[in-house]
Order: C-alpha cells, then sequence, then structure tokens
C-alpha cells in the first residue's frame, strides 16, 4: 500500500526463502527487493540468513530466511507473487526436491487454513523443516501452524537443531514499512 485510496487491510503472512545455487546471499536480497517492489506486499522484518544441510537428495547447503510482510494480496495471488518472482528470477524446475536458484515458499496467511489444488496454509511440511522454523521462530514465538500445532510441542533437540548455523545479519534492518526496494531493473 502507498499514498492514500487503499483501504483494504493488510494481512500478516510469512514467506520462506532458499537458495543453494550461485550467489544464493544475493539471489536472496534480490527475491525480497522484487516481492517489495509489486503492488500490496510490504516488508515487515527478515530473520537473520542461515546456512543450513540440504535436505533431500544431495545438493550444495542452503541459504535459507523467513520474511514477515504486510499484504492486501489475497492467499492465492500471494502464492502468484512468488511464483513469479521465482520465474523473473531465472528459476529452472528440474528435478522435486532438486537444487534452485531461488525459492520462495508461502507459509501462513493470518490466521487463515486454505486447502485448495496448489495451495495449501499453513504449509503443511513447515512444522517438520528446522530450515523453516528455526529462522521463523526469530520473529514469532508461537507462529500458526498446520493442524493448530504450536512450536513448543514440536520435539526440537535440546542442544540446537543440528545443520543450521548463522551466516549473515537480517537482509533488512529498516523499521516496518520503511522497507524500499531499489529501483528493479
Ligand atoms: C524424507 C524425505 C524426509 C524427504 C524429508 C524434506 C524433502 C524437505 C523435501 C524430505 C524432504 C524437502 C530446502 C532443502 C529442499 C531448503 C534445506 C523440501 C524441498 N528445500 N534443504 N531441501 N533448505 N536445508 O530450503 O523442503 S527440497
Ligand atoms: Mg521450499
Ligand atoms: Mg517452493
Amino acid at each position: 500500500m502507498s499514498g492514500h485510496g487503499e483501504g483494504r487491510l493488510s494481512v500478516k503472512a510469512y514467506l520462506a526463502l532458499g537458495s543453494n545455487l550461485g550467489d544464493r546471499l544475493a539471489t536472496l536480497q534480490r527475491a525480497v527487493d522484487l516481492l517489495a517492489a509489486g503492488d500490496g506486499v510490504e516488508i515487515v522484518r527478515c530473520s537473520r540468513v542461515y546456512q543450513t544441510d540440504p535436505v533431500g537428495p544431495p545438493q550444495p547447503d542452503y541459504l535459507n530466511a523467513v520474511l514477515e510482510i504486510a499484504t492486501t494480496l489475497s492467499p492465492r495471488a500471494l502464492l502468484e507473487r512468488c511464483l513469479f518472482v521465482e520465474n523473473e528470477m531465472g528459476r529452472v524446475r528440474a528435478e522435486r526436491w532438486g537444487p534452485r536458484t531461488v525459492d520462495i515458499d508461502l507459509l501462513t496467511y493470518g490466521r487463515e487454513r486454505v486447502e485448495e489444488p496448489g495451495l495449501s496454509v499453513p504449509h503443511p511440511r513447515m512444522h517438520e523443516r528446522a530450515f523453516v522454523l528455526v529462522p521463523l521462530a526469530e520473529l514469532d514465538p508461537d507462529p500458526p501452524l498446520p493442524g493448530g500445532r504450536h512450536l513448543g510441542s514440536l520435539a526440537l533437540p535440546a542442544d540446537g537443531p543440528a545443520g543450521i548455523r548463522i551466516f549473515a545479519p537480517p537482509l533488512c534492518l529498516l523499521e516496518p514499512r520503511l522497507y524500499s526496494p531499489p529501483t528493479v531493473r
């Protein structure tokens, strides 16, 4: 939202970012910038960036982060924005669970639950993935989780999750609503 005349309520949503090919940190930053460049999405806060062991087939380590956004888009339109940015950044979908330049997943949309073809919110696997939960927990100690679960009820190792290291400070350090991306070329 910018200027007057846009009265639609915004919803707090969380997006998960991942990259394990190319200049991973620059890729995540560009994803943030492209997401913020379109109407109806404001970046509110960013987690730190983590380097994470790959889950699934053998492939390079990932960088992962989570964004809090304020959006006036519907869940479906927000999903489409995420996929558009992935495509804009040249993501090629090869093998399932394979390496990717950029991945943008819709984790939560307010407290809404959505079960539609191609769109499940909260993301049905998010509570199983430490590379999502660790950065998400920085932004929200009790985020909406699938099946009404809560973070405290998940079995997390007492000595901290394995295979997850802090890699970089947050991609944005600004106050809420002040993030303005560089002009997108
Ligand atoms: C058994 C078999 C248990 C497969 C889990 C988990 C598959 C997660 C895919 C799984 C399984 C995924 C990332 C990743 C992927 C990422 C890190 C996926 C999709 N994405 N590893 N692996 N970060 N660290 O963003 O999430 S592939
Ligand atoms: Mg993913
Ligand atoms: Mg994805």
